[in-house]
């Protein structure tokens, strides 16, 4: 990410409806996507301030649309509530013309809280499906008329794998012979998860980047507070959500683990998380039910198909520290859906248990 200096970072905030006093500025490095700093008012945690990469959200106005309408019903007695800061002109963004466009936004950051990157609590299991569900029960009503597809097709199989063939036709030969192994894994698990339609599921306002890290618990409590980063809230099926969810939560390695040892499907964090869904259970439809747990295989291969697409692609999309961090995380993920595929029947089973 370019540098940003405090006072750089000052004069961003001077457009926006906040107190105008210096500021001091942490970045959050976690994403692959934004850039990301958390302000400090008075050395305390105030607000986040975040560059929209326009390269992926091409339709800024949109992802803004998705999230205030969603941030008016996100509220409740267990659900934080999150605002976003409007600027002086009253937009709930900054376009900022120079060299290239550049987009801000601003929200208030959540008091006393914070987010895990992996887990092997249960409780916090629990508590991210309990979230999770609530968040969708909230959302449940929503028209999804009002909503814009920021990112079109942005969880279908079909587009990534055109995307995967088309990059493997212009990738060096030397690049596919070090990426053969996950080459050949994506054909053999396409064949596979071609059989699922996720289509044919009902349509929700989902989140679409369920990962464990996106999601705050209280330091006090230990519950869970909120769902964060809403960039990608637009339609999408439950099993998507689910998914992103058991990969970040039921895994207790990061999803860029080089050690494959390392990377497990614990069942005591399956079941703890699938408990936590159900305390809304009455939201979920049959169909639903019957196809959630293969969002649990879908939804790494998916996230491991896009960045061996851009590995293979010179490493255009995410945001990589070294050459191959595209590939290692795509074998982290592809590993971890091997080891979800051979819990199918298993987690069937629990999904039928606890929630049907
Ligand atoms: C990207 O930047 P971040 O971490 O919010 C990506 C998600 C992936 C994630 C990591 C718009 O999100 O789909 O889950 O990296 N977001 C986009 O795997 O591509
Ligand atoms: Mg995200």
């Amino acid at each position: 990410m370019k540098n940003y200096s405090d006072r750089d970072l000052n004069a961003i905030l001077a457009y926006f409806s906040v107190a105008e006093k210096e500021y001091t500025f942490n970045p959050l490095t976690d994403g692959y996507i934004n850039d990301t700093f958390l302000v400090f008012e008075d050395s305390a945690p105030r607000y986040i301030l975040q560059r929209v990469n326009h390269k992926v959200f091409k339709n800024i106005s949109g992802v803004m649309n998705n999230i205030n309408h969603a941030l008016r019903n996100l509220t409740a007695p267990d659900y934080s509530k999150i605002n976003l800061v409007e600027t002086k002109a009253g937009k709930e963004y900054l376009e900022l013309h120079s060299d290239s466009s550049d987009y801000w936004r601003m929200m208030t950051y959540i008091d006393e809280s914070t987010a895990h990157n992996t887990t092997s609590d249960p409780k916090i299991a629990f508590e991210a499906g309990r979230i999770i569900g609530k968040f969708h029960l909230l959302l449940e009503n929503e028209d999804a008329e009002n909503y814009v597809d920021t990112i079109p097709r942005f969880h279908d199989l079909e587009l990534r794998k055109q995307q995967f063939e088309t990059a493997l036709t212009t990738a060096a030969t030397k690049k596919k012979e070090v990426a053969k192994s996950a080459i050949d894994f994506t054909h053999e698990i396409l064949s596979v998860l071609e059989k699922i339609n996720p289509s044919a599921q009902p349509v929700r306002i989902c989140h679409n980047d369920t990962k464990l890290n996106n999601i705050l618990f209280s330091r006090e409590t230990g519950k869970a507070l909120c769902l964060i980063d809403l960039d990608t809230l637009m339609t999408g099926r439950f099993l998507f959500d689910f998914g992103d969810a058991v990969r970040t939560i039921v895994n207790t390695a990061p999803e860029d683990e080089k050690d494959h040892s390392k990377i497990t499907f614990e069942k005591e964090l399956f079941e703890a998380f699938v408990d936590g869904l159900a305390v809304n259970k009455s939201m979920f439809s049959k169909k639903e039910t019957e196809t959630m747990p293969w969002g649990a295989v879908l939804m790494p291969f998916l996230h491991g198909i896009r960045a061996l697409t851009d590995y293979l692609n010179g490493n255009i999309y995410y945001k990589v520290a070294y050459e191959n961090q595209n590939l290692d995380r795509c074998l982290s993920l592809f590993d971890f859906t091997r080891k979800t595929l051979d819990e199918m029947e298993y987690m069937e089973e629990v999904v039928r248990g606890k929630l049907g």
